[in-house]
């Protein structure tokens, strides 16, 4: 209504409470009697929940009036975290909230610690995806996240005596508040079975294994708009039907419930160890799970949308498709398999369809994790998608003929080999009868041999007569030049599914200016040079509503202060306003004062979580994050040895002139199958153990691994930091995101010039960045001279490893990690990601860390100018560039 305000429409803190009663009363989960804490959190969130569901209603309605054009973001991960705090902070309702619980005998941020976290995710990729999940919903974007909803998640970190160790994270047990169980959405999922060619000339893919996806939504709230946008979650089940009655009344119990069990597992874990045959299928079934019933949701609403007339070729007009890395990348073959055998149309039409829609972000430039299935599995869950996916190669081998001519054969042969989809495949016979054919027609050009004879005829006859098809040129009719493509049987068949994402799709981005560029110049250098258009970058960004506002309010309440409104929160320009003010003494005095507010919080977790004492008066340096040898946790914990060794060779006055008094605090989780992760973890306990019971060290120096990282622990942690340390091997982190929380929240950065601490740097300005170490362009050379054996270590280096080969932290054998370090017999790579080499600038940096902070003005003023600095990182710069450049889609304000 005309003259009503939004604030007017607000729920005050007397309905809310009353809400709050009538959903511990009639959507019980819990005994009836009490209204302890536990309870208190899900009627509280029950009670948030109503909210939402209206706003995503009139959000849903609008889209489906309004017949607007939607992203659809496909991601195998999300790290939600909690919904609470956040919800009602983006409603605006946290201050009603609080009342409302005062009211009824609690407080707001204890109830608001019964929940939770959602782990859908791994770890960065993941986060990634929920900050954008916010800034979709925040900037009015029409767009849905799709997702799987997991079981168990990952998997809860313990640490114990003997390093990690994994339990299932039963985060569901007590039910999630936040999703709409939507029993009457759901599709059915295909495995196995065979194609066929149906009466009606459209291929049929029959038999084998059905499943059902069941939707789950998850409603996202933006910040101060009704707009309230919708993560769709698959759960999967079979039908009834396929429960074996008579199995079970027959006492054959396990045998009733295969089919249910084999359809369940398929969500039961996200990223399940994938060495065996086992593990690998059934990630594979997680993958096409996640995009048929994805892309049969998405194409079911489009013609929903269209009412009677559907016009196919409008679809990408409608609708655009984001891979989140190579994970969905079935989608490709997935929706040109609907296009064609349930629609109806032709290869053409589909296979253009689907490229105008699809676009794919690549998050990692190592090529392990660039994903590669076998053709042999491949073809037997999935058979359809293989002939499409040979469809595919095909054409895109004609594009590659037509680029680089077939002149020069070997030139031809070396292409194909690093872009074709298929790797060590054959080509399909159809593919090689075309182009005998083309290279025929060119041969009209030239000057016509006598023997040629009618081409076409020829040709057939040449395919049929030659029992290795994989000829591909004819450049003499009389001397074939031939088998461009002879498999070789020893090595294995494989798809690459990057290259199928970089083929299938409109656009390709990296996610920092230095990773795309690698992008381009190293990992599809080749497509790049066809196709340069497709290429961008999407330097990647964090909600600052979420990682300013709700984690550190104390810092907040300085930021509204001093750049004199909220305005920062949607327009993260504003934050460049503290620059003016970054060596006033009051906003300085102010600002540390919030610093030591969020340091008292991390002292107290630590005791909590770890049961370690530290001082809130020491340094917090913080390194969290997925534990991998490429961003070198082991280089952290290198550094502190030597730090440590150095600090008992001094008397106690020297080591308190040279050091700086530090709480060194490691998180994150290693693969579970990742044993020289694994080993690192334990390596950082063991030295924790020592030195934090040092009685000549005392606060001088701790080590704390805070168990089970997760966004609820970031979110304690990244506020209170000081210093935070990012220090991958140069090149190999494609972005990093946890820089970017840390610098917003006033943490002054020491780190590689690698993903997005390039850019970062450039931002906050040289001055408030400690850098060190070797640049990515001198990596490979370097690589080249340690495996040459020219390498000479510093002799620091070989300090802090012959000093741990002592047993100065416990009995454990690290030789295979400080062997690692040096390649030898039996370690392989010699320190791959040259630990070695960096030493020495690192540690000197950290001598420098240490210099900076004893003058705390300054410091401050650096931590100021890195908030300052971070305007560039919020995610809702990241969404702009993606909805304008990669999904052409406008924001849509609700009425
Ligand atoms: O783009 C989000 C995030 C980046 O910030 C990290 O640098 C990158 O490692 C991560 N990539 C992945 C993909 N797999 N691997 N490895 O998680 O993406």
């Amino acid at each position: 209504e005309e003259g009503v305000s939004l604030d007017s429409l607000k729920p005050d803190s007397a309905s809310i409470a009353s809400s709050i009663k009538y959903h511990a009363e009639f959507t019980p989960a819990f005994s009836p009697e009490l209204f302890e804490l536990p309870k208190a959190y899900y009627a509280t969130a029950e009670s948030v929940r109503d909210m939402l569901i209206l706003n995503w209603n009139a959000t849903y309605d609008y889209y489906e009036k309004m017949d607007v054009k939607q992203s659809y973001y496909l991601s195998m991960e999300y790290l939600q975290g909690r919904s609470l705090l956040n919800a009602i902070g983006n409603l605006e309702l946290t201050g009603a909230y609080a009342e409302a619980l005062r009211k009824l005998g609690h407080n707001l941020e204890d109830v608001a610690r019964q929940e939770p976290d959602a782990a859908l995710g791994n770890g960065g990729l993941g986060r990634l995806a929920s900050c954008f999940l916010d800034s979709m919903a925040t900037l009015n974007y029409p767009s849905w996240g799709y997702g799987l909803r997991y079981r168990y998640g990952l998997f809860k970190q313990l640490i114990t005596k003997d390093g990690q160790e994994e339990v299932a994270e039963n985060w569901l047990e007590m039910g999630n508040p936040w999703e709409i169980a939507r029993n009457d959405i759901s599709y059915p999922v295909k495995f196995y079975g065979e194609v066929i060619q149906g009466p009606d000339g459209r291929k049929e893919w029959v038999g084998g294994e059905d499943i059902i996806a069941v939707a789950y939504d998850v409603p996202i709230p933006g910040y101060k708009t009704k707009t309230t946008l919708n993560l769709r979650l698959w759960s999967t089940k079979v039908a009834a039907e396929i429960f074996d009655l008579h199995a079970f009344n027959t006492g054959e119990h396990a045998k009733a419930y295969e089919a249910l069990k084999r359809a369940e597992k398929i969500c039961y874990i996200l990223y399940p160890g994938d060495e065996s045959y086992e593990g690998k299928t059934l990630r594979l079934k997680q993958q096409y799970t996640l995009c048929s019933a994805s892309l049969q949701d998405i194409v079911a609403r489009f013609e929903k949308r269209s009412g009677e007339l559907v016009e196919w070729d409008k679809f990408p007009e409608k609708v655009a498709v984001q891979m989140n890395d190579t994970h969905p990348t079935l989608c490709i073959p997935e929706l040109i398999r609907i296009l064609m055998d349930v629609k109806g149309l032709s290869w053409k039409e589909a296979w253009e369809i689907t490229q105008r829609t699809v676009a794919y972000t690549n998050h990692t430039v190592l090529p392990e994790a660039l994903e590669k299935w076998s053709l042999n599995l491949l073809q037997e869950i999935l058979p359809r998608h293989v002939e499409i996916i040979r469809m595919i190669d095909e054409e895109f081998i004609h594009t590659i003929i037509a680029e680089y001519g077939t002149e020069n054969l070997e030139l031809l042969q070396e292409k194909m080999k690093q872009m074709r989809i298929l790797d060590n495949i054959e080509l399909l016979p159809s593919a090689v009868l075309d182009l005998l054919v083309k290279s025929q027609e060119s041969l009209v050009t030239n000057p016509v041999k006598e023997n040629e004879g009618s081409k076409s005829d020829e040709v057939t006859k040449t395919a049929e007569e030659n029992e290795e098809t994989e000829v591909l040129k004819v450049e003499d009719p009389d001397k074939k030049v031939k088998l461009i493509f002879e498999p070789d049987p020893k090595q294995p068949q494989l798809v690459r599914m990057a290259n199928l994402c970089v083929v299938g799709g409109h656009a390709v981005n990296g996610v920092a200016e230095i990773h795309s560029d690698i992008v381009k110049k190293e990992v599809f250098n080749e497509f790049y040079k066809l196709w340069p258009e497709k290429f961008q970058n999407k330097t990647n960004g964090v909600t600052p509503r979420r990682w300013i506002r709700f984690c550190n309010p104390e810092l907040s309440k300085v930021i509204t202060k001093w750049t004199g409104s909220e305005d920062w929160l949607i327009n993260t320009e504003k934050l460049v306003e503290l620059r003016k003010f970054a060596d006033n003494e009051e906003l300085q005095s102010e600002w540390r004062e919030a610093k030591m507010f969020n340091k008292k919080k991390i002292v107290s977790f630590l005791k909590e979580k770890t049961g370690y004492i530290v001082s809130p008066d020491a340094m917090f340096d913080v390194q969290v994050k997925r534990i991998h040898e490429y961003k070198r946790q082991l280089l952290n914990i290198m550094g502190i040895v030597y730090r440590y060794k150095k600090m008992k060779e001094m008397s106690p006055e020297e080591r308190r002139e040279k050091f700086v008094p530090r709480v060194c605090i490691f998180g994150g989780k290693a693969f579970a199958t990742y044993i020289q992760a694994k080993r690192i973890v334990k390596f950082i306990t063991d030295v924790g153990a020592t030195v934090n019971h040092d009685p000549e060290i005392g606060d001088l120096l701790k080590v704390v691994f805070v168990p089970d990282y997760n966004v609820s622990v970031a979110e304690v942690l990244i506020p209170g930091s000081e210093l935070s340390q990012h220090i991958s091997t140069a090149g190999m982190e494609a972005s990093g995101t946890s820089n970017m929380k840390f610098s917003m929240n006033g943490c002054v950065l020491i780190g590689t010039l690698d993903g997005a601490n390039v850019e970062i740097r450039q931002e906050v300005g040289e001055n408030n960045f400690f850098l060190f170490g070797a640049r990515a362009h001198e990596i490979a050379g370097l690589r080249r001279e340690r495996a040459e054996g020219k390498f000479m270590p510093d002799p620091r280096f070989e300090e802090v490893k012959a000093f741990v080969r002592t047993g100065a932290f416990g009995p454990y054998n690290y030789e295979e990690l400080m062997g690692s370090l040096e390649g030898n017999e039996g370690y392989g790579r010699a320190d791959y990601f040259l630990v070695g080499k960096d030493f020495p600038s690192y540690i000197e940096c950290q001598q420098k860390v240490d210099e900076a902070y004893r003058d705390q003005k300054n410091w401050t003023k650096m931590s100021i100018l890195n908030t300052a600095g971070s305007f560039k990182f919020s995610s809702d710069r990241t969404i702009h560039q993606y909805a304008r450049d990669i999904w052409m889609i406008e924001p849509i304000l609700l009425p």
